[in-house]
């Protein structure tokens, strides 16, 4: 049989699971995605996607019209198993596998001789040994000889992930070296990236650390821009120059850390091995601090409570997606505090309505997410339409427009 003859089944078609389902489906596999929700089945089946990813909706129409990918609430045989469900972490910072452990259960009604299962969720290190083989011994089948097991972490940055699930190379970490084998032929079929072979712990791994290595060095430019604003220096000219320095790559300071990755995945470690990982939940904790710090910048232009007008909702700039976004804390932050709040944001439908219309009698702007579309904003308009001319920028936006421009009191984050 052709690696291509073979059935694929994507467990959850999510962020990943549905641009994971979609590119099986056009390098010719017949693909069907299942989920536990019927809108997003009928929407697929439809030809049409519920999120927002560049070049997504075309990909889905044609591999649906050609008959592809199709999408059930039923689990049905299939030769490879993909899941792609989410791992959260809950108000305790404790992972939350169990839409993983769920996924394998489903997978159990319909595992036969021969299949393969494959982890893509980023998992606690261990979870597919502990875990994800635990569950399908239940078949009675002999785990790693009849049915083989790999997690193989997305590693897919939101906004770019049709081109980088092809083109980023790829961690195949089997539970023995035939699982590995057997899994990276599938990948091989259309990831254009180097396929690297290891072992499934290591795999985990893997993939926390790289997310790891993100929020601590972003913790790291957000402690930079906190003391460079007690310096009374901006933080995003040390930034700047010191990245000139051939060794140095200083992160963007900001508001906060927001998604389901970055700002998740580490307290899978602290979780785990607390005595150990110091330096990793110090850096959380720094991140965390961000929308609080944020506020307090706005009490300092705006001691009164006084009407604030939000320009962008989203957890990073140019997605719709706003899970773990720092600025909803950072809304509902301001509205304890007695502050009226006014929302724009170009990505989101709720809040997509006219900029100006929206900031008409504020008393301040935060510029909160650094979208392209705000690279256009017209100031003379913002001018008019504000009852005080203050604006805060989160994200040094805006520093090259307004820095000559005597008309509004203009403060950054991170430059005292
Ligand atoms: N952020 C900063 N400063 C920076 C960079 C990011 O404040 O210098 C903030 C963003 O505003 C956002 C958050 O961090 O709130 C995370 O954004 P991101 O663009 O760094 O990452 P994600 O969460 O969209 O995607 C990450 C990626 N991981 C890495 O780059 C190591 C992606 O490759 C992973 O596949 C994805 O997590 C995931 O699914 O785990």
């Amino acid at each position: 049989m052709f690696i291509k003859d073979k059935k694929i089944c994507v467990v959850g078609i999510g962020y990943i699971g549905l641009p994971t389902a979609s590119i099986y489906a056009k390098a010719g596999f017949e693909v069907m995605g299942y989920d536990v929700n019927q809108e997003t089945v009928d929407a697929l089946n439809r030809g049409e996607i519920t999120i927002e990813e560049p070049g997504l909706a075309e990909v889905v129409k044609s591999v649906v019209a050609s008959g592809k990918l199709r999408a059930s609430t039923q689990i049905m045989p299939a030769d490879a198993f993909f899941i792609a469900v989410p791992t959260p972490v809950g108000n305790n910072h404790v992972a939350d596998i169990s839409y993983i452990e769920e996924s394998c259960r489903t997978i159990l009604k319909v595992l036969k001789p021969g299949d393969v299962v494959v982890l893509e969720s980023t998992s606690p290190p261990g979870t597919t040994m502990n875990t994800v083989v635990k569950i399908l011994e239940e078949s009675g089948l002999n785990i790693g000889e009849e049915v083989l097991v790999a997690h193989t972490p997305e590693r897919v940055i939101p906004g770019k992930i049709l081109k980088e699930l092809i083109d980023n190379s790829r961690i195949v970490g089997g539970i023995n070296e035939k699982s590995s084998n057997v899994v990276a032929k599938y990948f091989e079929t259309f990831v254009k990236g180097k396929i690297i072979k290891t072992d499934a712990t290591t795999a985990e791994m893997c993939k926390v650390m790289e997310n790891t290595f993100r929020d601590v060095n972003i913790a790291l430019a957000n402690e930079m821009a906190l003391i460079c604003e007690q310096l009374g220096i901006s933080a995003w000219e040390v930034r700047e120059l010191s990245n000139h320095h051939p060794r140095v790559s200083i992160h963007m300071p900001g508001p906060g850390v927001g998604g389901h990755c970055i700002a998740v995945d580490p307290w899978f470690l602290v979780e785990q091995f607390g005595e150990t990982a110091k330096l990793i939940h110090r850096a959380r904790k720094i991140n965390d601090s961000m929308p609080k710090h944020t506020f307090g910048l706005i009490k300092k232009m705006c001691p009164e409570e006084c009407r604030v007008g939000i320009l962008g909702v989203t957890f990073k700039p140019d997605v719709d997606d706003m899970r773990e976004s720092p600025i909803l804390e950072l809304i509902g932050l301001l509205k304890e505090g007695g502050y009226e709040v006014a929302i724009h944001d170009p990505h989101v439908k709720k809040y997509n309505s006219d900029l100006y219309d929206t900031v008409e009698g504020a008393d301040l702007v935060v510029l909160a997410v650094n979208h392209a579309e705000f690279k256009e904003v017209d100031f003379d308009k913002l001018e008019k339409a504000l009852k005080t001319p203050k604006i805060l920028d989160t994200r040094n936006y805006w520093e090259d427009k307004l820095k000559n421009d005597d008309r509004f009191e203009y403060e950054i984050l991170g430059r005292g």
